[in-house]
Formats: structure tokens, C-alpha cells, sequence
């Protein structure tokens, strides 16, 4: 897949539940796994925190899970009960609305003013066949190309042209900015016959940097296109234009329809994707090394509980939380004795009846497990 589109018109996504279980000890039939295919480079977040990045082809993450099934009378069965009345509810799935974003992925991005040449350089280099004019705005929506260089090649994204104020909203404003965010290394193209090249940089440095600060240390190569036909002499004085505010970047003359500098350009491009990316993969060996993170097991998480008492209004009560009691209880069926009872000898199993009463309780104390209320002991008139 490319784009995020299909999700407009499919906004929700939702898996089959599991079947109930039937007579004879039949479990239920779990429900098959819902398989959604995003782009790569797509970003799924939850109330703002990331929770899956799909960087590479083929990768798979759960996104939200489905419920645990409950167990059916047959797990309940014992010497002594033969035919156990006792069953358990399933658990709900989880639901949350999600957020879909795409950052494309490429070695490449290009910059520059509308009219810069951008697309045309993409559609000489690569594959792709952008709409190419002559007038600002023409490319609306980011082109993806693949250049061949030596024996290597470079994934090239061509975005729509920046103007001042781009970051603030400005012309097609900071929208596409977010797909060179996540490119390797920024190809800055300049318009040979721009009156003021160094201002022209300047200011698509500006709305970069803006956007991102880290756009601004991101390696870069400047070229000034259009340069067939041009003088040397005109071509040399904006080049030393150019180096007055970029001193330390590589600055090349192109020309699309002419070919000429674009092997020299694009072989520039290769070397610093290679250090890019080997640079990266260094930081992240020296995170995984040397950051000692001390966690407990998800097994002793788990098993964690907490008891605590809350003085309501009218009425005092006793919250118990953690996740394995809370699972417990949401897996009860309160509207019987036996499973209350069983969801009883939970908590003293677990050592939280004791607690209860240490913090005071009695047996007619009501505890509160998530949303459900009960009493410590079974009530003669409980039900
Ligand atoms: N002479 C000459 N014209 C060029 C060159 N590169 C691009 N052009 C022309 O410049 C105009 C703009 O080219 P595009 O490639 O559409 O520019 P762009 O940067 O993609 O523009 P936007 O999509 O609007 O941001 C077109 O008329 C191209 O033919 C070049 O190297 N030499
Ligand atoms: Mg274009």
C-alpha cells in the first residue's frame, strides 16, 4: 500500500468476537485475528503516544487485543461438584479510537521553492513520472522514485515546493514537511536564475528548522538547476553566493535536461545515506547497551494488588485494583452465588482478604473491584 486513503472511507476496524461455548464441554471458537495492511512508514498512535511504527516490510504488531474467553461449567467441575452451575463471561476486546499517520521513509527529500526543478529531477533520475509545469504548486501531493546509482540506489521523495511562512500554514504549508522529516538526507535545489540564491536558502532553511529543529543539522547537498545554458562565469558567482551561508555543504550545478551533474549529485546523496545510516544504527546499539532499565516481570506486574479505602459521601468503601483481580472480576458473573463466591476465594488465595481486613473492613464492608460492588462476606439477603 501507498496511502492511507482506504482508511477514510473504513474508519472502523473491528474483529469478529468469539462464539460461546456450547453443551458437552465445548469451548467457544476464538475469533479470527483481524489483519489490517498500512503503508509503510505509517505511525499508529493512541491518545497521542505512539504504540506501533512500521518501518520495515512485513512487520506485524497487535494493535488491540481481544478479550480472554471465559471458561465454560466443564472447568469447573470437581469431585465433589459434578455438575458445576458455574460459568464464566468472556472479556470484552479492547476499543479505542486510534490515530493513522504516514511518514514516508526515504534516503532522500527534495527542497525548495515551487518551480525549483524538484520533480523534474526526480522524473530524470528515477523511475517516477511526476506532473511536471511551469508554474508554482504544480506537484500537490508527495512523489516517491527510485534512482539507480553505481551498484546502490536511493529512495527519493519529491514534495510539494515551501514558501516563508510554510511551517506556519503558508502555501501548502507544513503538511508535507513531515515526509522529509524522516528522510536520510535533504537535497536542497535552487533555481539557478534566482536573484538572491542565498536568501532563497536561508529562508527554506528557516521554515525547515522551524518545523523541526533537527531538519537543521539534517545532512544536506545543495544544487542550483537550470544551469544549461548559463554562463560559467554567472554559474561560479552563485555558487560563491552560495557558500557565503552554506559553507560546509557540498553545492553542485545541475541540469535536468541536459543530464549534467546528476551522477555527481546523486553519488554525493549515496555516500551520506550510507554514513546516515550507519550513524543511526550506532546510536541505537549504544541505547541498547548502555541504558541499564530495571523493570519488573510482566508476570509480577500482574499479580500486583493494591487495597485502599475511600470515604464516599454516603457510604465508605474498599477499592481493590491490579490487573489479575481486576480480570478476575470483570470475568464473574455476579448474578450467581457460586461465582461470587469463587471470585471470594480469589481474594483470600491472593492474600487480599486479609488485607481488607487489616484496613478494616468487615464482612459487610462493600468492596469495589472496577465498576462492581459487593460485600466482603456473602449477605443473607445478597440476592
Ligand atoms: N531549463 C531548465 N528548466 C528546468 C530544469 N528543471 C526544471 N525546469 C523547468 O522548471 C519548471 C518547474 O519544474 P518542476 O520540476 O515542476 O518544479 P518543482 O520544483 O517540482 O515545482 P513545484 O512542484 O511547484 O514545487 C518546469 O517548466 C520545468 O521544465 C532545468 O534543469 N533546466
Ligand atoms: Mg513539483
Amino acid at each position: 500500500m501507498n496511502t492511507l486513503v482506504d482508511f477514510r472511507f473504513k474508519p472502523e476496524l473491528k474483529a469478529q468476537p468469539g462464539q460461546s461455548g456450547a453443551k458437552r464441554d465445548r469451548h467457544g471458537r476464538s475469533g479470527d485475528p483481524l489483519y489490517v495492511k498500512v503503508p509503510m512508514g505509517t505511525i499508529v498512535k493512541r491518545e497521542g503516544l505512539v504504540i506501533a511504527d512500521f518501518t520495515e516490510d512485513g512487520q506485524e504488531a497487535v494493535i488491540a487485543r481481544g478479550g480472554d474467553g471465559g471458561f465454560g461449567n466443564a472447568h469447573f467441575k470437581s469431585s465433589v461438584r459434578q455438575a458445576p452451575r458455574i460459568a464464566e463471561k468472556g472479556e470484552e476486546g479492547d476499543t479505542f479510537e486510534g490515530e493513522l499517520e504516514l511518514k514516508l521513509l526515504a534516503d532522500v527529500g527534495l527542497v525548495g521553492f515551487p518551480n525549483a526543478g524538484k520533480s523534474t529531477f526526480l522524473s530524470v533520475v528515477s523511475n517516477a513520472r511526476p506532473e511536471i509545469a511551469d508554474y508554482a504548486f504544480t506537484t500537490l501531493t508527495p512523489n516517491l522514485g527510485v534512482a539507480d546509482i553505481d551498484d546502490g540506489s536511493l529512495l527519493i521523495a519529491d514534495i510539494p515546493g515551501l514558501i516563508e511562512g510554510a511551517s506556519e500554514g503558508k502555501g501548502l504549508g507544513d503538511a508535507f514537511l513531515r515526509h522529509v522529516e524522516r528522510t536520510a538526507v535533504l537535497l536542497h535545489l535552487i533555481d539557478a536564475y534566482e536573484s538572491d540564491v542565498a536568501k532563497a536558502y536561508q529562508t527554506i532553511r528557516h521554515e525547515l528548522s522551524s518545523y523541526n529543529a533537527t531538519l537543521a543539522d539534517r545532512p544536506e547537498v545543495i544544487a542550483l538547476t537550470k544551469t544549461e545554458g548559463l554562463d560559467e562565469e554567472l554559474i561560479q558567482m552563485q555558487m560563491e553566493a552560495l557558500k557565503t551561508v552554506a559553507a560546509d555543504r557540498p553545492i553542485f550545478a545541475i541540469s535536468s535536461p541536459a543530464h549534467t551533474g546528476l551522477k555527481e549529485v546523486l553519488r554525493e546523496l549515496r555516500t551520506m545515506v550510507t554514513e546516515a545510516r550507519q550513524k543511526k544504527a550506532d546510536e541505537e546499539a549504544i541505547d541498547d547497551e548502555g541504558m541499564p532499565v530495571i523493570s519488573l516481570s510482566s508476570e509480577q506486574v500482574a499479580k500486583a494488588w493494591h487495597v485502599e479505602k475511600l470515604e464516599e459521601s454516603d457510604q465508605i468503601v474498599y477499592r481493590v485494583t491490579g490487573h489479575k483481580i481486576e480480570k478476575f472480576a470483570r470475568r464473574t458473573n455476579f448474578d450467581t452465588h457460586e461465582g461470587l463466591n469463587r471470585l471470594r476465594d480469589i481474594m483470600k488465595k491472593m492474600g487480599i482478604h486479609h488485607a481488607l481486613t487489616r484496613a478494616g473492613a468487615q464482612g459487610d464492608s462493600v468492596i469495589r473491584i472496577g465498576q462492581d460492588e459487593f460485600s466482603l462476606v456473602e449477605q443473607k439477603d445478597d440476592f
